[in-house]
């Protein structure tokens, strides 16, 4: 998809998101606009999935570890025609197929039921090691928050990829600087972040993660290096989209009034929805 299109379609989405959340009448937003670019180019782009090929061995998998962020994906699983768009308005609901966080069991197109933070990234390694096991072709790309970097399993599964030299996986972090209701360099820093991995023995890139044109290039380029994992720390704005939610930690559990939703629907373009 030309870069013109992909600016739709991210647009398109935050809307979809902001209107699923605000339906569903709770959800986590800020987290699910971060990383909207990120999800729009792998989709889009990248990866080899579909609804047709989801149950073949040689797709690509996606893993979203940071489970809370699910509406995005759902969003986006839904544009694909992984389900019906119509579901989006049950997201929630008792009975519903899309919950707070994102059941494989459940969901066409979610490869693993996560929203327990710090346990998707070692899965999504396991996945990466059997694929080299059964020497397949498939690529493994999980996207992290860098929250959930202070859990104690990401670093084990730091360790283990590249012992494996599993250049067939590719961790994203999702670097907007805020868990969920500080700022990380308040509670538990990861600074340096890109040195940290390098030390673990990953090749590590850092881009703007909202900006397209550098997230098609760097994902473009995986393996970076043949024989290593390959870490992307995408620099982004928790909120990205809302002006009043940009950057402010309290909107990790806030659901907006009337008045902040109608704010909201003016600056997505959603007037009158
Ligand atoms: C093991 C675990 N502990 C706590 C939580 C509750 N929780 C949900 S989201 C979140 C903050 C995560 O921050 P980050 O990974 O930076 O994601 P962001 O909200 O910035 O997207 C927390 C603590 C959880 N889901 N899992
Ligand atoms: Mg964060």
């Amino acid at each position: 998809m030309k870069t013109l299109d992909l600016h739709k379609k991210a647009k398109e989405l935050r809307r979809t998101i902001f209107r699923t959340i605000c339906k569903g009448g709770g959800g986590h937003t800020p987290s699910s606009l971060s990383i909207v670019e990120i999800l729009t180019v792998l989709y889009y782009n990248i990866l080899n999935i579909s609804p047709e090929n989801q149950r073949d061995s040689a797709r690509d998998r996606f893993i979203l570890s940071k489970g809370h962020s699910c509406v995005a994906l759902y969003a986006i699983l839904a544009d694909r025609g992984f389900f019906n768009k119509e579901d989006l308005d049950t997201f929630g609901r008792k009975g519903s197929i899309l919950g707070g966080h994102p059941d494989m069991y459940k969901v066409p197109g979610i490869e693993a039921s996560t929203g327990a933070l710090g346990h998707g990234f070692p899965f999504g390694a396991g996945i990466a090691l059997a694929g080299k096991m059964d020497k397949k072709n498939y690529r493994v790309f999980v996207l992290l928050g860098d929250g959930e970097c202070q859990e104690g399993s990401v670093w084990e599964a730091a360790l283990f990829a590249p012992q494996h030299k599993l250049d067939n996986l590719t961790a994203i972090i999702d670097y907007n600087k805020l868990q969920a209701i500080d700022w990380l360099d308040n509670v538990i820093s990861l600074k340096p972040l890109a040195d940290k991995w390098k030390a673990f023995g990953w090749e590590t890139r850092e881009v703007d993660g909202h900006d397209m044109t550098e997230l098609n290039n760097v994902f473009k380029s995986v393996p970076f290096v043949s024989g290593k994992p390959n870490l992307i720390i995408a620099h982004t704005i928790k909120g990205k989209g809302i002006s009043f939610m940009e950057n402010v930690p309290i909107w990790h559990y806030r659901m907006p009034n009337e008045e902040e939703m109608a704010i909201a629907y003016k600056e997505l373009g959603l007037e009158g929805s």
